[in-house]
């Protein structure tokens, strides 16, 4: 068989399972997962390599449509990972409240004209698993594959994992060399994870709108310091009271966020570190160009 190697984009609804998707084909943590709607951000890419060939997952934000400020950046995202892709995954959850969103996603993903194929998540949630066969139906009628997947239940199988990835591969286009170093499993840099990570211990920590007006600067980054890496970084939210909010009675919650974003950290380095966080209210931070563009959430035209 000849070399193949290709991205393929994971397209869904917000919460949808796309990371966690994502994170169990590459069997590695490469992009962040909450509990939440709307959690990434901008597009992660997760590598799998094999002898046969290589597939670049893009995880992208969940499909939504927004014409101002971070959500326009957002729907963007999703679209050009639509555009960019050599494949795509239509990710759709047995617990999307709407059917009809289930429908635009594959629908979105079937117009593309690339090949593509449907994913059913969140199998194991007993109450809803009738709505498997009625996804799968859709899925096929409009001429997809569809697999419904459990990443709860399917963790332990490496061998099911496996299966499906070479099924994946088939879909990449041939390919003279692989796209991205074969040792990789991101593009992501250390520094990049690490504001991620502290990024999703916000999402756990904090609730309401609050996590969706934060974004997680890193301010310093030292990895040679001595006795242990230093990490200074800063949430920036855009408000005084959302600031009080994540820091919360007697600093209890960024405390709680400080200690689950180290010990993670601490894993991906492989070192203790030292963290610093600091919470900065900027108003309206999403409207200024030039931080929206330090942050990556900015696209090429801009
Ligand atoms: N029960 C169950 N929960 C799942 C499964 N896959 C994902 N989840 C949960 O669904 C939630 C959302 O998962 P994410 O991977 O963050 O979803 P996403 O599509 O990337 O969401 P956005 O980034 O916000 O678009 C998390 O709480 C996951 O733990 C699954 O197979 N079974
Ligand atoms: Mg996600």
């Amino acid at each position: 068989m000849a070399y193949k190697a290709g991205f393929l984009g994971l397209i869904g609804q917000p919460n949808a399972g796309k990371s966690t998707l994502m994170n169990y084909l590459v069997d590695e943590k490469v992009s962040i997962v909450s509990s939440k709607p709307q959690t990434t951000r901008r597009r992660i890419l997760g590598i799998w390599s094999t002898d046969q060939g290589q597939v670049v997952f893009v995880d992208a934000p969940g499909v939504i449509k927004a014409e101002k400020g971070l959500n326009s950046f957002l729907a963007r995202e999703a679209n050009e990972v639509i555009s960019d892709s050599d494949a795509l995954l239509a990710i759709v959850s047995v617990d999307e409240e709407k059917p009809e969103h289930a429908e635009q996603i594959v629908d979105m993903v079937a117009k593309s004209g690339k090949p593509w194929m449907g994913i059913i998540t969140k199998a194991d949630i007993e109450e809803k698993a009738h709505r498997v066969l009625i996804l799968k139906d859709m899925i096929e009628k409009k001429g997809g594959k569809a697999l419904s997947i459990s990443v709860k239940e399917s963790l332990q199988d490496s061998e099911e994992r496996e299966a499906l990835l070479i099924e994946l591969l088939t879909m990449m286009p041939e390919s003279p060399a692989p796209l991205y170093d074969i040792e990789l499993f991101t593009s992501e840099n250390v520094r990049e994870m690490v504001a991620e990570v502290i990024r999703e211990k916000c999402f756990e920590c904090v609730h309401q709108e609050v996590p969706y007006s934060l974004a997680v600067r890193i301010i310093k980054f030292d990895e040679n310091a001595s006795p242990i890496p230093k990490i200074y970084a800063e949430i920036l939210v855009s408000r005084e009271s959302h600031k009080a909010i994540v820091i919360g009675k007697g600093a209890a919650v960024i405390k709680e966020i400080g200690m689950k974003a180290r010990k993670e950290i601490e894993k991906i380095m492989d070192s203790k570190v030292f963290l610093d966080l600091k919470v900065q209210a900027k108003p309206e931070w999403f409207e200024n160009k030039r931080i929206m563009k330090e942050l990556g959430y900015a696209t090429k035209s801009e």
